[in-house]
């Protein structure tokens, strides 16, 4: 049983100063809503599909009534407040209505993605010893409840639309609403999920008042008014869409969220002329797809205002078309779920916009940039990025020796980005010194995809490297030592399918090698073999 008071708290001192100048307040996401309620009881808080595919909206008197409902039938189920609910939806409105309800509850939130598949699922279950196991019936041709049978044998698995052998969302909304104990504003209100460097994803415990703090500041610069309309194109449970101002700030100013059901441009173009959507986020690749289709398009695209792409450097010439092309004025986002977020803002010149990712939120965000020995480097050099703040966690959950190395040993965190930073204090990320792939704004840790493959029996040893792509960025690459016959790279990729691999893990190309090239020694050594094979990539394929 995890202990939850195993996370790094921020100090006091830095707790009491945040407190002092206004950034945490006693808000908690249990108040969060049913205040909204009051606010704006009959304005529109959310549209999107349901599980049945119906397109359905509901206001902020209704979203909170459902909430407390669903909080309700959460607590007949045995479920209490500081119980962790892995919540595995698509974007469909029962997410939001769940979010709401487990918040309402005091119940833990752990953010799995649509594309996570049982091998993740079953690690964010048993390391959080998660209570509960929220599930889809089935989207995108795929049958959520697949993997509850296989990894959440022992958990209340609850299912929106036909449950199966399971309890049925509905059945929770037939429960009395439930009266929530209250929570403190400085505890963990959920686990976000990190990109991950290592054999396993790590969780990132956010407290109601930094998360807030961060989610009021953001909806304030991105201009979120009650009268936004943000179309949710990238999964609902990932940082950015929740909270970069995403579904939080628009819900905190008393605006409508509008759920796309999957994010190609036939879909969400019809759902921006539908429904005058002023503002979306995207991840570059989503931004090229969008800026090819407006071409021929006969959607009516005017009502946008805003564009914000980020997850991934988005290329100044990709940049220097949304605005013209797209008729809306582009915002970039770098962020990232342990915390610290950028924006350009929305009156920055046109060439600031297009060349940075942006300045940080908020004036207490602390920025460095250091040298390999942690020397800060000269203004305008680069260097990694290290960030401490009112919103950046101090540790990962239950992980005392990875943040050893993941933060200072004055609390800054090690984000593994090369960054430099404009005299302006505007941030352009330079590269990565982390070992993550960074595919389109999907993050692949190579060490966790290197095990699963190692479990192959004809696979000696494993490399995986990122390798360049025009559209995502980045792909990747399995470089293969076979022990015996050389598998076969297709029979390969369906054996990590069949692991519970997520689709986005499995490699893109696979390399059978005869060995790999002698590197250092030491503990390096593997990111070291990575460096190499990348580069054997490029000259194999620049021939
Ligand atoms: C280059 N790299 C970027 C950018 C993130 C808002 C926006 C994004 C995220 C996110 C987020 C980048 N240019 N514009 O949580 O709230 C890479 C960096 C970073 C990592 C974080 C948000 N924007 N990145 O992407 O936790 O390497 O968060 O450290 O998924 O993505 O990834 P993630």
């Amino acid at each position: 049983m995890p202990d939850l008071s195993l996370h790094p708290q921020y100090p006091d001192e830095f707790a009491a100063r945040y407190r002092a100048a206004g950034y945490w307040t006693d808000e908690t996401f249990q108040q969060f809503l049913p205040r909204r309620a009051e606010q704006f009881p009959d304005h529109v808080a959310v549209i999107g599909h349901d599980s049945a595919g119906v397109q359905r909206s509901l206001t902020y008197a209704e979203l909170s009534a459902s909430a407390e409902r669903i909080a309700g039938g959460f607590a007949e189920l045995g479920i209490q407040a500081g119980d962790r609910v892995v919540l595995h939806m698509p974007n469909i409105i029962e997410h939001t209505e769940v979010l709401f309800g487990l918040f309402r509850l005091g119940a833990l939130p752990v953010f799995a993605l649509p594309a996570h598949r049982s091998s993740d699922i079953a690690h964010f279950i048993n390391f959080t010893d998660a209570a509960a196991y929220v599930i889809a019936d089935r989207h995108s041709g795929f049958d959520y409840r697949e993997i509850a049978r296989t990894v959440a044998t022992g958990r209340m698995v609850v299912v929106a639309g036909e449950a199966a052998e399971f309890t049925a969302l509905t059945d929770l909304r037939a429960a009395a609403p439930l009266a929530p104990t209250p929570v403190n504003p400085e505890c963990i209100a959920f686990l976000q999920l990190s990109g991950g460097t290592t054999g396993t994803p790590k969780l990132i415990p956010r407290t109601h008042a930094d998360y807030l703090y961060s989610v009021r500041e953001s909806a304030s610069i991105c201009g979120i008014t009650k009268d936004t309309r943000m179309l949710v194109v990238l999964p609902a449970s990932h940082n950015f869409p929740m909270s970069s101002p995403g579904i939080l700030g628009v819900l905190h100013a008393g605006g409508t969220v509008v759920l796309a059901p999957d994010p190609s441009p036939t879909t969400t173009f019809t759902l921006i002329e539908q429904h005058r959507v002023t503002i979306s986020s995207l991840v570059p690749p989503l931004a090229l797809a969008w800026l090819s289709a407006a071409k021929n398009t006969t959607r009516d695209l005017t009502s946008l205002e805003v564009l914000q792409v980020g997850g991934a450097k988005f290329t100044e010439e990709a940049a220097r078309r949304i605005g013209p092309e797209l008729g809306c004025t582009l915002q970039q986002v770098f962020g990232m779920a342990e915390g610290l977020v950028n924006y350009t803002r929305l009156d920055d010149p046109t060439d600031t916009i297009v060349t940075t990712q942006g300045r940080p939120i908020s004036p207490a965000d602390e920025i460095r940039v250091v040298d390999d020995n942690d020397n800060d480097v000269v203004l305008g050099k680069k260097g990694h990025l290290l960030t401490r703040g009112p919103y950046t966690i101090r540790g990962y959950f239950n992980a005392a020796e990875h943040n050893a190395a993941a933060f200072t040993h004055d609390g800054f965190y090690r984000t593994g980005d090369i960054v430099r930073v404009t005299p302006d204090g505007y941030i352009v990320v330079e590269g990565r010194s982390k070992d993550q792939i960074n595919r389109g704004g999907e993050k692949i840790a190579p060490e966790e995809v290197e095990n699963h493959l190692i479990a192959h029996p004809h696979v000696l040893d494993a490399a995986v490297v990122s390798v360049p792509d025009t559209y995502l960025g980045e792909r990747t690459c399995a470089f293969i030592v076979a022990d015996g016959t050389p598998p076969n790279p297709l029979v390969l990729k369906s054996f990590l399918r069949g692991r519970g691999v997520a689709g986005f893990k499995v490699p893109d190309l696979i390399h059978i090698v005869s060995e790999f090239p002698a590197t250092g020694v030491g503990k390096t050594s593997r990111s070291e073999l990575r460096r190499t094979l990348a580069s054997t990539w490029e000259k194999v394929t620049s021939r």
